[in-house]
């Protein structure tokens, strides 16, 4: 339907930092956008900062009325929302909910609703069924990259049915992030009103209703582990060699000239070089409370891996590091009572050790990411979604958080293999692995030794090992399992599927077949 000069392409509903953000990424592409917020002088500020600030504030018009709004945009409506998500369970229903609930006596069958939030994907599967149900369509879109991302190009991760995706594709496409069509590296040369144009855009139509959300529920698990490690080579540099911050961002300033080379390390190095504005001799980082949040999507990547049954110990112990730090006043209590390794002696070889740290940090980095790809693989099963894992790493090589030269390598396995059972199987990841091994164990030896905790790198060792384990001792736990609870048990020398118990006690009495 053609629309009216007067009317916008699209619009949005919820300024906060990452509504108002999007709203001005889409504005430089040239969209018109309508905007509306639940508290009217947020989006009053709002307007009046774009005319102040941005070179393409004529195209953003604001409405205190939601009718209005809603009048404003082209039929068939692209209403964007990015207010706070709080469902978890299908059941639960919250600030996307509401604000659905009061667009559907003003929008009409056809219009898309695209939820740009990070909402749990059990209650996009659930808001996709009740508005396709009525004629609506509905995407749930993860959108990586925070502020800056959304400011200019983040990777976008949308689900929903093929046909609100061809609606949504043309937007979606101009104001994701572009990496370089050969080198997969992404464009940064962006400034307000001069939005990049060229290379290739960090989204994909993902799948059918949750699997957008899903795969950027993972993508946030992976970012909690991907960000742990890094801190776990941090300490080690710290305890074990004593290096001050600014000496290690020079460390961390090389490594992202190589294999490592992502958005995290070249953050981290700006990090560790800044001095505190209070106390210019001190370094910022020496005075950050090592306490972490979170807001939950790690949680639900480690839930979703218990549920499923994938291994994803990494990504979960990436979570409880980050319970751990929240204990503070605990631990500083702790510390004054239970001591550590004495008599250990001083590490000696600095070179070599840093050069130990960055292997156990990029093995365990592709054990985190093998743990997050088997995660997406199972959900797929679970909920028969087609997941393009080669083009899902694809659209996280710009723009968001994970962003890292590492992604174009798990392009290309799942380019070579999409069928893929596992990431360390991969020929490339496989002679790293290999490569990096001895180095690992070393420094995760050295890091027991010495006393200081490295869960990340532990579990993604215990991991890569336990994987490539023909055999594991849960023989003597299934027995155990048979002993108190008859929970029976199958044998080496027989086929599988056949279940035996015996009376652990009394073996002698006849063996009984479940
Ligand atoms: P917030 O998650 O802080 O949400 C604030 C917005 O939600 C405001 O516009 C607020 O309106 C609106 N809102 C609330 Br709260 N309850 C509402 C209701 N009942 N009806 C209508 N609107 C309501 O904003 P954000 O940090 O910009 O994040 C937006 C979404 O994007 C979230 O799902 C978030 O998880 C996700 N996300 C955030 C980031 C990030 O870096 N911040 C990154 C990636 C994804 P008000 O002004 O009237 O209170």
């Amino acid at each position: 339907m053609a629309k009216s000069k007067t009317q916008s392409d699209v619009g949005l509903i919820g300024l906060a930092v990452m509504g108002q953000n999007l709203v001005l990424n889409m504005a430089d592409h040239g969209y018109t956008v309508s905007v509306y917020n639940r508290t009217t002088s947020k989006m009053e500020s709002f307007i009046a900062d774009c005319r102040a600030n941005e070179p393409s504030a004529e195209r953003v018009v604001g409405y205190a009325e939601l009718k209005d709004f809603v009048k404003s945009i082209a039929k068939p409506r692209k209403i964007i929302l990015l207010v706070q998500s709080t469902a978890v369970l299908p059941e639960d229903r919250d600030a996307v909910d509401k604000t659905i609930d009061s667009l559907l006596p003003l929008i009409d069958t056809g219009d898309i609703i695209i939820d740009g939030g990070n909402s749990n994907w059990n209650a996009t599967i659930r808001r996709e069924k009740e508005l396709t149900a009525k004629g609506y369509e509905f995407i749930g879109s993860g959108v990586s990259g925070g502020e800056l991302g959304a400011r200019f190009g983040p990777s976008l991760m949308p689900g929903g049915s093929k046909k609100a995706w061809k609606s949504l594709k043309p937007i979606w496409e101009a104001i994701a992030a572009k990496v370089d069509a050969k080198t997969g590296k992404p464009f940064e040369d962006y400034a307000p009103g001069k939005p990049i144009t060229e290379g290739v855009p960090c989204t994909t139509h993902i799948g059918p209703d949750g699997a957008g959300h899903y795969v950027k529920m993972v993508h946030n698990g992976i970012e909690y582990i991907d960000m742990q490690l890094i801190c776990e080579a941090y300490n080690l540099m710290k305890r074990l060699l004593g290096m001050k911050p600014d000496e290690m961002s020079k460390v961390f300033d090389e490594w992202n000239k190589g294999l490592l080379d992502s958005y995290l390390i070249e953050i981290t190095t700006d990090i560790l070089q800044q001095r505190d504005p209070v106390n210019k001799r001190k370094f910022l980082v020496d005075v950050v409370l090592d306490t972490a949040g979170q807001k939950g999507t790690g949680k639900w990547t480690s839930g979703s891996a218990l549920d499923l049954g994938i291994p994803a110990n990494s990504i979960a112990e990436a979570v409880f590091a980050r319970f751990l730090s929240a204990i503070k006043d605990e631990r500083v209590a702790a510390s004054k009572k239970l001591k550590g390794p004495k008599n250990v002696k001083p590490v000696r070889g600095k070179k070599a050790l840093i050069e130990a740290i960055h292997d156990a940090l990029y093995s365990s980095k592709i054990c985190a990411y093998a743990q997050g790809f088997q995660l997406m693989a199972e959900a797929a099963k679970e909920h028969s979604w087609k997941l393009d894992f080669g083009e899902i790493a694809k659209i996280f090589r710009g723009g968001c958080i994970i962003r890292a030269r590492f992604l174009q390598k798990i392009t290309d396995a799942y380019t070579k293999d999409p069928k893929l059972a596992n990431l360390m199987l991969d020929p490339y990841f496989k002679k790293e692995l290999h490569r990096c091994q001895e180095n690992w164990r070393k420094v995760v030896s050295l890091a027991v030794l010495h006393g200081v905790p490295t869960p990340a790198f532990s579990s993604a060792l215990a991991y890569f090992d336990g994987y490539r384990s023909a055999v594991l001792p849960a023989n003597l736990l299934q027995a155990q399992r048979d002993y108190f609870g008859a929970h029976t048990y199958e044998r080496t020398d027989q086929p599988r599927g056949k279940f035996f118990h015996v009376d652990w006690p009394e073996p002698d009495r006849p063996q009984l077949k479940a």
